[in-house]
C-alpha cells in the first residue's frame, strides 16, 4: 500500500515538475516515514538527536518534509504529513527558526492546529509568534497542508534575509483557538537547512 502511494506521489511530483522544473521548491526539512510515536527525543522535541525511531504510531502526526517558499509579499511553509490533517485526535505542528544564537531558543515558532476529540476547535487554527521581539501572534492563513503568512509580519522575511537552523515538530493539541497544550511530541525532525528569501 505504502509502495503504491509512494508511486502515486513521484508521479504527481513528476507532473509538478515538468510544468515549471525551475519553480519547485526543495525542502529545507526531510524526515523519515514512520517515525512518528511520542518516543523520538520527544518531552525535549528539540530534534537533537533521535529524530528516528522505528514504533510507527501516526500517520497524520508523521512529518516527511517542510518547504519555504515566497513571492513579494506571502511567506509559505508546507508541511507534509504521511496523512493530512485533521486526524480523530487534534494534532498541531510547530515550524521554528532562526535560534538566538549558538544554542539559543527558536525566536521564531509558527503553529498550526487543527481540530480534534481532545479540543474545542472547528477549524484549523495556527499563528505566527516571535519570542525574542515579542508582540501580538500573527494570524497564520491555512489552505489545506499550505500555510500562509504575509511578510510585512516580520522583519526576518524581508528582502535577503534567511530562516536560519529550521526544525519541525508534530503534538497533539488540546484547547481552543487561543491557549492550549502543544503536548506530548509524536514526531520531531533534525534541524534542516537555512531558507533564503528569493526576492
Ligand atoms: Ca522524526
Ligand atoms: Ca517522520
Amino acid at each position: 500500500m505504502k509502495k503504491a502511494l509512494s508511486l502515486v506521489a513521484a508521479l504527481g511530483l513528476t507532473a509538478l515538475m515538468s510544468v515549471n522544473a525551475s519553480a519547485a521548491p526543495k525542502p529545507s526539512i526531510e524526515d523519515p516515514v514512520g517515525d512518528s510515536n511520542f518516543v523520538n527525543d520527544q518531552g525535549s522535541g528539540d530534534g537533537s538527536f533521535g529524530d528516528f525511531n522505528q514504533a510507527d504510531a501516526g500517520t497524520v502526526s508523521d512529518i516527511l518534509a517542510v518547504t519555504f517558499w515566497n513571492n513579494a509579499k506571502t511567506l509559505y511553509i508546507n508541511v507534509e504529513t504521511e496523512a493530512a490533517p485533521p486526524a480523530a485526535t487534534g494534532i498541531g505542528y510547530r515550524v521554528r527558526v532562526n535560534p538566538d544564537g549558538a544554542g539559543g531558543a527558536h525566536c521564531l515558532a509558527f503553529e498550526v492546529y487543527h481540530p480534534g476529540a481532545n479540543n474545542a476547535l472547528t477549524t484549523p487554527v495556527g499563528y505566527l509568534r516571535d519570542t525574542c521581539a515579542g508582540g501580538d501572534p500573527v494570524p497564520i492563513k491555512i489552505v489545506g497542508t499550505q500555510w500562509e503568512i504575509p511578510r510585512s509580519a516580520n522583519e526576518a522575511f524581508g528582502k535577503g534575509k534567511k530562516l536560519v537552523a529550521p526544525q519541525a515538530q508534530a503534538f497533539l493539541y488540546s484547547g481552543n483557538e487561543s491557549a492550549g497544550t502543544t503536548y506530548p511530541v509524536a514526531d520531531t525532525t533534525k534541524v534542516g537547512t537555512d531558507f533564503a528569501f528569493k526576492k
